[in-house]
């Protein structure tokens, strides 16, 4: 197939150029409607979803089940507030826990909220439980980081188009570099003020940097060792992504506080939950944190149906089937292709990497001309392009895909 743009898509972006702020440089397609691995545009044309929302939409674009559950809770109740119990939230923190493993979850609506919710509790356990003088506890983060946008999570960033001209940035956040286990090892073994290890199992802004295996299960046994919370970021990588329901069950081990969201609620809302065991989730009492549309009724009934979909579809192997695929084709059009150097990934969260510099724009031309040939991806830091697509594809529409990747990269 082959896109028609008319001046209908250039007066939706127009509009949003005028009235919009201008915080996004968004690939020239307005999308309608969504089904599925499928999206449209307002011209009807048809497209291949590679980038899933930045995978919240795993379980595919308006799954009948996750609209049905949002639909019936929609007409009997949406929203409470915290200040009373609602009929639904308890039900749900008893399935996400019993999922995941752990004694409580708190919820939150945004992904870096949850990630603020992490941070929060780190200190209060810190002050509380580790002893460390009240003022003094720090949080270290891995160079090349995402986890967000607020202004505590950007002071962590060591990406310049995050930061800069938003400081006095927040303190008590130090930076190692990602995948490396001697710089955690010997920072910890330093300093007796540290509360917590924050970390993405895979790097998704990074251009899905997966770090050598091994390095989560040490990272979390150090942790361990020193008494710091073992934090893992799973918004993106969580939910199925990359092969397994979390990315850090690739390696078998329990972090002391998960973050998820995105897939959490399938892309439907904005759910994102927190996740602890006593020990640390006790730490914040009544009136210490909070949300109005946290642990909604409506998001409750939608993340507990998102999540039994993915289980009852088997998404997560499929993920890991499809995601093999993926790589192996790709692979040999990539040992042909001097423009292209790498693919790496796990599951199908997935990269190539193309061999130009960061400034180039020939990934951004590659995207523009996979969106004509029916298949939409967004480039990441200038010369990686991500490849995420639903994970309910079947592997004849792989197979289709990888086509139209092929053939683009070639043209090139
Ligand atoms: C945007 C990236 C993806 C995340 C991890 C927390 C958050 C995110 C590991 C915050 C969000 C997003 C946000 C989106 C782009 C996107 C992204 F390229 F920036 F890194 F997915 F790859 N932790 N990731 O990936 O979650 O508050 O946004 O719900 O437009 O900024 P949020």
């Amino acid at each position: 197939m082959k896109a028609i743009f008319t001046e209908k898509t250039q007066s939706f972006i127009d509009q949003e150029d005028q009235y919009g702020a201008h915080n996004y440089h968004p690939l020239p397609v307005v999308l309608d409607k969504g089904e599925g691995v499928y999206v449209w545009d307002v011209e009807d044309n048809k497209y291949y979803d590679f980038l899933s929302a930045y995978s919240a939409v795993n379980q595919g674009h308006c799954h009948p089940r996750i609209i049905n559950a949002l639909s019936q809770q929609a007409s009997k109740l949406t929203l409470t507030s915290r200040a009373f119990y609602n009929s639904n939230l308890g039900s749900f923190e008893k399935y996400i826990t019993e999922l995941f493993g752990f004694d409580k979850a708190l919820l939150m609506n945004s992904g870096v909220e949850a990630v603020e919710t992490a941070l929060k509790l780190s200190r209060k356990w810190a002050y509380e439980k580790k002893g460390i003088p009240e003022g003094k506890a720090k949080i270290v983060f891995a160079s090349d980081n995402f986890h967000g946008r607020t202004l505590s999570v950007i002071s962590a960033s060591t990406d310049p188009m995050s930061r800069k001209g938003f400081g006095p940035y927040m303190p008590g956040f130090q930076v190692i570099p990602y995948n490396d286990i001697k710089a955690l090892e010997d920072l910890i073994l330093e300093d007796p003020f540290i509360a917590a290890f924050v970390v993405e199992p895979i790097q998704g802004e990074a251009g899905v940097m997966v770090p050598d295996e091994g390095y989560l299960s040490t990272a979390r046994e150090l942790c361990k060792k020193a008494n710091i919370l073992f934090v893992a970021d799973e918004i993106q990588t969580g939910i199925a992504r990359t092969g397994k329901m979390l990315c850090i069950d690739h390696e078998e081990i329990k972090p002391d506080i998960l973050i998820l969201g995105k897939a959490l609620s399938g892309g439907v809302l904005p759910v994102s939950a927190v996740l602890a065991d006593d020990e640390v989730m006790l730490c914040i009492k009544p009136g210490e944190h909070g949300s109005t549309f946290g642990g909604n009724p409506l998001a409750c009934a939608v993340a507990q149906e998102a999540l039994q979909v993915v289980i009852d579809e088997k998404l997560a192997e499929n993920a890991e089937k499809l995601g093999q695929l993926f790589r192996a084709e790709l692979q040999k059009t990539v040992d042909e292709l001097p423009l292209v150097t790498l693919v790496r990934g796990k599951g199908l969260l997935n990269a190539i990497v193309i061999n130009t510099d960061e400034n180039s724009d020939v990934a951004w031309n590659i995207c523009v001309k996979l969106r004509d040939r029916g298949l939409l991806a967004k480039p990441t830091h200038g010369n990686k392009i991500r490849f995420a697509p639903p994970l309910v594809m079947t592997e004849e529409q792989l197979l289709e895909c990888i086509q139209i990747i092929n053939e683009t990269l070639r043209s090139f």
